[in-house]
């Protein structure tokens, strides 16, 4: 595939992405999902988000792509990052200081993410580590915008360590097999869906 890129299938057993889920929901009491929309085209993202830690991911059509300490809706502060996230952080992101973004990607069946970089962090020496719980997703991964692309499927569980040549890479979501997995389910996620959660570091230590 691509260097730099570390792949841990099935890096979570069942009672540890039920305690992330858990985690998660008593996150989005003080954190509701908020919509991202898209600078200048002001298209929404299909995509829902929230973040955890000091430091979150937002987006308007004003203020494009960047991190803050507030929620966009509420003006409050972003809550911790949960301590279950953080050992798995601990685990794998073989980087010496913890993290500050952690942001909450969910996915209806039907929601999908367009490919892209992520470059509105100082810090391109961390690695982003990815958590997917829920629904399976078709992950696409390329060098090159235009060049070869391979996908990978990420299932519940699954955890994605990118690092070196990986950190810059394009990708992105093709779509979620909606039904491929029972973790999400009640009244936070009526439809089932896909969870991310991506680590990083943001400033420089
Ligand atoms: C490769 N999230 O939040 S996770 C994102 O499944 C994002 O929600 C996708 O892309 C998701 O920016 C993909 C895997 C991932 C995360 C971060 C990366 C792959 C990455 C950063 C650099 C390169
Ligand atoms: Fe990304």
């Amino acid at each position: 595939m691509i260097g730099g890129v570390g792949y841990f299938p099935e890096f979570l057993c069942g009672e540890q992405q039920r305690t992330l889920v858990a985690a998660i929901a008593s996150v989005l009491q003080e954190a509701p999902f908020f919509t991202p929309v898209m600078p200048r085209s002001g298209k929404s993202f299909s995509v829902c988000m929230t973040n955890t830690g000091p430091l979150g991911w937002v987006s308007d059509r004003q203020g494009g792509y960047r991190y803050q300490a507030c929620h966009p809706n509420t003006g409050r502060r972003w809550p911790p990052i949960p301590q279950s996230v953080l050992d798995v952080w601990s685990s794998v992101a073989e980087y010496s200081h913890p993290p500050e973004a952690c942001l909450v990607n969910y996915y209806r069946p039907g929601a999908r993410m367009g490919l892209h970089q992520d470059r509105d962090e100082e810090e391109l020496a961390a690695p982003v580590v990815s958590i997917s719980l829920g629904d399976t997703g078709l992950f696409r991964i390329a060098a090159d915008r235009q060049g070869p692309s391979s996908v990978v499927k990420l299932r519940s569980g699954d955890v994605l360590v990118m690092a070196g040549p990986a950190r810059l890479s394009y990708h992105g979501i093709d779509r979620i097999l909606g039904g491929s997995s029972r973790l999400l389910t009640g009244p936070l996620f009526p439809d089932g869906g896909r969870i991310n959660l991506t680590l990083r570091r943001v400033t420089r230590p």
